[in-house]
């Protein structure tokens, strides 16, 4: 049984086809294992239950349950799920993939009895070879990129993965027909779409010194960006157009625009096959849209793309150029000027704060392109700031253990405190610069009346939502402009109501 866990905040508005759990599966219906997916996303006041009442049901047949784990809040619920597993069978194998196993295994087995064994990076072939071993009974100890405990002496092994290429399968290996109600998916309000999550490029070549990436690629031979066959790309959409109705594609590269005739020819063969389905790419930077021409951007529309989500980061250009953007603020306003002349298009922006060295007049100028961005392009959306954390590879993270002594979390309950929106402040930021950010968190969700822009309001929840940010807005807006922070009471509430929202979802409306 493989089980994608409650995600925080994020979750509560973003419930999107949990594809790594279809691809960690495609090794094991390959050998025609049976394999059921359970998404704890689907039943967010009692999936406990649900869940506990599935496993006791048939606990006997389960060889093992595997669990996609990012960083943060999801690592809670998976923590729950490990220790609900074992307590129904301590003989069911829980193991663990997914982001946070690909780059922390090793905080994941020490000091926890609930966690068997981590696959980390490329993941299919791995979790194949070792549900063959485990059902064969045989060793699994030469399996590529696991970590383990061993039996007697509890020390953690683990076998090097292979990552000199890239992963890669076919879509038509892809097992989507391990979920049976694709409509259970979506995000927000938005209840007439059909989003699934597709690659259409592998990799990234860039090197931003606060991203994970560079290090996730670091053992690639050969280019560290590879572009998807354009025919194979195109396929895929129709297949899953054709085959589940899909609507909305959501390219989730790490970068989709480093070849701008790559993606062109997407666009190309799609109005070639006259498809018709929306398009929202989440990986586009500035240098790229600076090559952009508009007639290239117009076919971006055309083909019906309706979002970019860019790497626009800081207002400062000394903090682009410490976290390797290629670009100054001038070209994030230029590029904005530039997305605004096409009105079905929307530019959303992601920025990062408290990078190490910022200083507090650094934020203001992060505040004041937000800003800027919006007056400038009205439609454009300020995505929630990501709060810097220092991932272990990154370059940013030796500047902050040579400068700060920094120690990263050991423990899994200290990586649950990890989240983008988290409420940890590291060694860096003062109490000046903490309140500032966050200022910027809670000015996000207003500043740019995304309410209205990406919600119907169709139901009550967003009904209520939607009045909230009509009231508070010119609260938020005089705030952000004079960069008032003090008594900033709306953020104790936020933080209560972090608390209760991923208890309720208000994905496509349903509460
Ligand atoms: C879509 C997405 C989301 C969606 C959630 C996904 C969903 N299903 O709804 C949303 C929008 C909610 C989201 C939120 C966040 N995300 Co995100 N997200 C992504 C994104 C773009 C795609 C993920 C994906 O589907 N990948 C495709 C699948 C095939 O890859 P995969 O999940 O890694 O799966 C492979 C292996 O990991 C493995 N595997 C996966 N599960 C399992 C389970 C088992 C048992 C096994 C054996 C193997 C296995 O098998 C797969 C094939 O190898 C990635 C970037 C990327 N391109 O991957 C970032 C990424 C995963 N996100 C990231 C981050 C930082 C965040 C946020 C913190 C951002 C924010 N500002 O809030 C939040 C955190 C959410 C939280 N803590 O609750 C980081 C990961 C950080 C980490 N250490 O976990 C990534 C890698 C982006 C990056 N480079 O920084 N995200
Ligand atoms: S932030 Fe984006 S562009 Fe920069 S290295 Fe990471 S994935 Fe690549």
């Amino acid at each position: 049984m493989l089980i994608y866990p409650a995600l925080g905040m994020s979750g509560t508005f973003v419930r999107h086809v949990p594809i790594g759990l279809l691809y960690a599966a495609i090794g094991l219906v390959q050998k025609k294992y049976d394999v059921e997916i359970f998404d704890c996303r689907l039943y967010p006041q009692n999936w406990r239950e649900i869940l506990q009442s599935k496993l006791s049901e048939i606990a006997k047949n389960i060889l093992a349950v595997g669990v996609s784990v990012m960083s943060g809040t999801p690592i809670k619920s998976a923590i729950e799920i490990g220790r609900m597993v074992k307590s129904i069978d301590p003989e069911i194998i829980n193991i663990w993939g997914g982001p946070h196993a690909t780059f922390f295994p090793e905080s994941i087995l020490e000091n926890n009895w609930y966690c068997d064994i981590v696959v980390s990076k490329n993941a299919v072939s791995s979790f194949q070879q070792l549900a063959t071993a485990l059902l064969e009974n045989s060793c699994y100890s030469n399996i590529p990129g696991i970590f383990y405990k061993h039996m007697t002496s509890k020390e953690i092994r683990s076998t090097p993965a292979d990552c000199s290429t890239f992963e890669f399968y076919d879509y038509r290996e892809i097992p989507y027909h391990l979920i049976s109600d694709y409509s259970l998916y979506g995000q927000l309000d938005q209840k007439d779409k059909i989003i699934f999550p597709m690659y259409s490029a592998l990799g990234c070549p860039y090197r931003c010194s606060f991203c994970s990436s560079p290090a996730e690629y670091n053992q690639i031979v050969g280019p560290k960006w590879v572009p998807l066959p354009v025919k194979e790309v195109v396929d895929h959409i129709a297949y899953v157009v054709r085959k589940y109705r899909a609507n909305y594609i959501y390219f989730i590269d790490n970068d989709s625009f480093v070849d701008l005739k790559h993606v062109e020819a997407i666009m190309d063969e799609i109005e070639r096959q006259g498809i018709r389905v929306k398009l929202g790419f989440r990986g586009a930077r500035i240098n790229e849209i600076k090559k952009m021409t508009h007639e290239f951007i117009e076919k971006l529309s055309r083909c019906g793309t309706d979002i970019l989500h860019i790497g626009a980061e800081s207002g400062s250009d000394r903090i682009l150029d410490l976290i390797k953007k290629n670009c100054t603020v001038d070209d994030i306003i230029e590029c904005n000027r530039k997305l605004a002349q096409h009105t079905k298009i929307i530019a959303a922006y992601n920025f990062i704060m408290g990078v190490p060295t910022e200083t507090y007049e650094d934020l203001v100028a992060t505040k004041d392109l937000m800003l800027k961005l919006i007056r400038e392009n009205p439609q454009c959306l300020i995505f929630t700031p990501n709060k810097f954390r220092p991932l272990p590879g990154t370059e940013l993270f030796s500047l902050v253990v040579n400068t700060w002594g920094y120690k990263s979390p050991q423990t899994l309950e200290e990586w649950v405190q990890v989240e983008a929106e988290g409420d940890y402040s590291d060694l860096w930021y003062t109490q000046k610069m903490k309140r500032y950010c966050d200022l910027l968190l809670i000015g996000s969700y207003f500043i740019d009346k995304k309410i209205f822009k990406v919600t119907s309001g169709g139901s009550l929840f967003y009904r209520l939502l939607r009045l909230i940010a009509r009231i508070y807005y010119p609260i938020i807006f005089l705030r952000m402009y004079f960069s008032i922070d003090c008594f900033f009471i709306e953020h104790k509430m936020y933080k209560l109501i972090k608390e209760l929202m991923p208890r309720f979802t208000s994905i496509k409306g349903n509460t």
